[in-house]
């Protein structure tokens, strides 16, 4: 648990440390147009995804408190739900039409913007794994 919040915490560090780069890579990418605008509302959107996705852990692990019974399940499955949905926004962006267009249009991973975005995409779908591990580490496991 102690080891999940340490690397919950340098995920979320490393996240505000790209969040930073990627502001200052953008008052940079004057060569890309528009470009470096849609990557920095990329990185505004896995902000959102991951604080969802943080979210929905905690509503997981409320309901496991078993101390509202009715509710319990409600708060368990929107936090099911809220967690498939942030990690469903971050693989729409990684892998969706528009991050494809931007790679055929020549910004590709020698770009330092789109390397960073991608690091990041990459980072905060590791952190949803850790907090999806975290909401349900409390499960009685069947053996
Ligand atoms: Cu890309």
């Amino acid at each position: 648990m102690t080891q999940t919040f340490k690397s919950g915490v340098r995920v979320f560090t490393l996240t505000l440390a790209m969040f930073w780069a990627a502001c200052a890579a953008l008052a940079e990418d004057k060569d890309h147009g528009d470009h470096g605008m849609t990557m920095h509302h990329m990185h505004i959107m896995l902000n959102h995804a991951i604080e969802t996705a943080a979210k929905g852990s905690n509503l997981i692990m409320i309901g496991e408190m078993g101390m509202a019974k009715g509710i319990d399940e409600v708060s368990i499955a929107e936090g099911k739900a809220m967690i498939a949905n942030a990690r469903s926004v971050i693989e729409k962006m990684m892998k969706g039409k528009t991050m494809e267009h931007m790679h055929m249009e020549g910004v590709t991973g020698t770009n330092a913007m789109m390397h960073h975005t991608h690091e990041l995409g990459d980072a905060a779908l590791k952190y949803i794994d850790l907090l999806d591990g975290m909401s349900t580490a409390g499960h009685k496991h069947e053996h």
